[in-house]
């Protein structure tokens, strides 16, 4: 069958999901090692938990040895764990991401491994015709993804529907290519990472997914569009003409970038 005989790495980003993840992690572990028998790993990154999840992973991982935990205090966001995770590419021929919450089941992210012979990158979509969602999004949170969407649009032309589905996998050779270039540690990582694989001319594949909108987000609609606005337009201007015209202006773009995450991170809980 097809990709079957790759090696695969699974990462998953988590910040204080002890009471979501247990489940997530005994589902993939029990049905990649049934589908990929020694040839999948779940690496969970960890960044400033003041949960334990990190028992949990633990706890896990001593019952399924694919399970491991890696750990980082500082505060480096969905993004920067995930920047960090993917340093471990060497590990495995095929690299993939999804949320700590479950909301992409374990067959759903097979299924885009499935097609990763057609593409150097498959992503989930929840918007393209075909997707199953099981729970919407409330109307605010849909209302502020698709004008987020636009604006991702007209700043890069990728054409993806859904930049934000946590349903990604990847080939090895593209993740070490576009490594070094990975900047943006908030939640806009994924168009950071999109943008960085279409300039290198890999080919991106969306297809649609399975989702379910699980309760408990980290997500705060307000806070989190702002800083993923700001996110989205430091991107823009990183990869333009005018980066070097705007040198003096830079300090100032992550001062206010990290106030903003500051403040995030202490209104979390
Ligand atoms: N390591 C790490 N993971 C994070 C952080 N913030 C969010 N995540 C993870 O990112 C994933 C998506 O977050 P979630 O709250 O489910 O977002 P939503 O599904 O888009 O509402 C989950 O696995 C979270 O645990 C963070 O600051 N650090
Ligand atoms: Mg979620």
């Amino acid at each position: 069958m097809k990709g079957e005989n790759h090696t695969l790495l699974l990462l998953i980003p988590a910040y204080n999901e002890e009471r979501r993840i247990e489940p997530v992690l005994r589902d993939y572990a029990t049905y990649f090692r049934q589908q990929f028998p020694n040839r999948f790993q779940l690496v969970v990154v960890l960044n400033g938990c003041t949960d334990d999840t990190l028992g949990v992973v633990n706890r896990v991982g001593a019952e399924f040895k694919e399970v491991r935990p890696i750990v980082f205090e500082d505060p480096i966001g969905k993004g920067g764990a995930l920047i960090e995770g993917l340093k471990l590419a060497p590990l495995a021929d095929l690299i993939g991401y999804v949320d700590a919450d479950g909301a992409t089941p374990p067959r759903a992210f097979h299924e885009l491994v499935r097609q990763i012979d057609e593409a150097d990158c498959v992503v989930g979509s929840r918007w393209l015709p075909g997707a199953v969602l099981h729970v919407e999004q409330s109307n605010r949170r849909q209302f502020a993804s698709r004008v987020f969407h636009s604006i991702v649009e007209t700043f890069f032309r990728m054409h993806i529907r859904d930049t934000q589905c946590g349903a990604k996998v990847m080939r090895r050779e593209a993740v070490e290519k576009i490594h070094s270039a990975l900047r943006i540690a908030d939640m806009a990582f994924d168009i950071n990472l999109l943008y960085c694989l279409k300039r290198e001319g890999y080919r991106i594949l969306e297809l649609p997914t399975e989702w379910t909108d699980k309760i408990g987000s980290k997500v705060r609609v307000g806070r989190t569009s702002l800083i993923m606005l700001l996110s989205v337009i430091r991107l823009r201007l990183i990869y333009s003409p005018f980066d070097r015209w705007l040198g003096p202006l830079r300090p100032l773009g992550g001062w206010i970038y990290h106030k903003l995450q500051g403040r995030k991170k202490k209104g979390k809980e």
